[in-house]
């Protein structure tokens, strides 16, 4: 039997304070209204607003994905009624910095390590136990482009990316027969704060980034997570590569030593 109207009712999604989360957020509440969230994020004053603008039931956790037993503990005490989360979207993250590696602060690559890795393995492996039980589930892991094709500068976010879209598809292999789905969303450059964030408040360094190119917004992939989490439960999308189309590959290059 199909599910062709088949969508999620209890949506955890961390990250929810700007970028894909909040956009995420916004779509499923505008077109699904007996759907719950469940927002994550640092920045409270951003989880109220987005609590107070949208018209379904929002749970919020206001806390830093890195802090892994308060991560654990919010999901263990969840509410009864946002216990049974049928979607997570492992959205929270970031890069800092795009300096060569041996250039760089070892606190920025600790701190996407611990966001982009850690918290989203402690966030999956809190939540996981609900989906085998209830035999529904579909957890959506924001990897990147950067996983799957190596740029100077890119080093520990690369790696992290790339632990997020091969993370992805072993689980995906772990719940065989258990009803869970597993999506690894894999964008190119989009216009969040992600630049402003990766240069620590440049916003004239952030904005050059996206500088006279079609741009793709938080919106673009806001559809494609929405569009991924009502497929029928039958239909899995391992992983999807999405990129403006005015970005594209540059090849291999050569140096003589110096
Ligand atoms: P934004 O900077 O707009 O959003 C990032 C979100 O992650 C914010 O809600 C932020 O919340 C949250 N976050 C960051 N660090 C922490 C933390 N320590 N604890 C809790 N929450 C945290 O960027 P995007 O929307 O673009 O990024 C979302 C995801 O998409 C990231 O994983 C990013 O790597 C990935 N991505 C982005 C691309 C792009 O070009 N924009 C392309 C490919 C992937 P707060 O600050 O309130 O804690
Ligand atoms: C973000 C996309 O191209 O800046 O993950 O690495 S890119």
């Amino acid at each position: 039997m199909t599910h062709m109207n088949y969508h999620p009712k209890i949506i955890m999604i961390t990250g929810a304070t700007s970028g894909f989360g909040r956009a995420t957020a916004e779509l499923f509440a505008s077109q699904y209204p007996d759907c719950k969230l469940i927002a994550t994020g640092r920045r409270t004053e951003k989880l109220e607003e987005l609590q107070k603008a949208l018209s379904v039931p929002v749970h919020i956790i206001a806390q830093d994905i890195r802090d892994l037993e308060a991560v654990k503990k919010s999901i263990d005490d969840l509410p009864d009624d946002f216990k049974n989360i049928d979607l997570l979207i492992n959205n929270a993250g970031l890069a800092l910095g795009s300096e060569p590696f041996q250039n760089q602060a070892t606190e920025d690559f600790m701190q996407m390590i611990d966001t982009n890795i850690k918290g989203l393995v402690v966030t999956t492996h809190a939540v996981l136990p609900t989906m085998i039980k209830n035999k529904n589930g579909h957890i959506i892991n924001i990897g990147s482009i950067a996983g799957n094709y190596a740029y100077p500068g890119g080093h520990v976010y690369c790696g992290s990316k790339a632990f997020v879209n091969h993370f992805s598809l072993a689980l995906r292999a772990d719940l065989k027969g258990k009803n869970v789905r597993v999506t690894a969303v894999e964008p190119g450059a989009v216009e969040t704060e992600f630049s402003i964030v990766r240069f620590k408040g440049d916003k004239d360094k952030a904005d050059k980034v996206y500088d006279g190119y079609r741009k793709l917004t938080a919106e673009h992939i806001s559809k494609t997570l929405v569009w991924l989490a009502t497929q029928p439960p039958e239909f899995n999308v391992n992983s999807i590569e999405i990129m403006p189309t005015d970005q594209s590959f540059n090849g291999f290059s050569f140096d003589k030593v110096s």
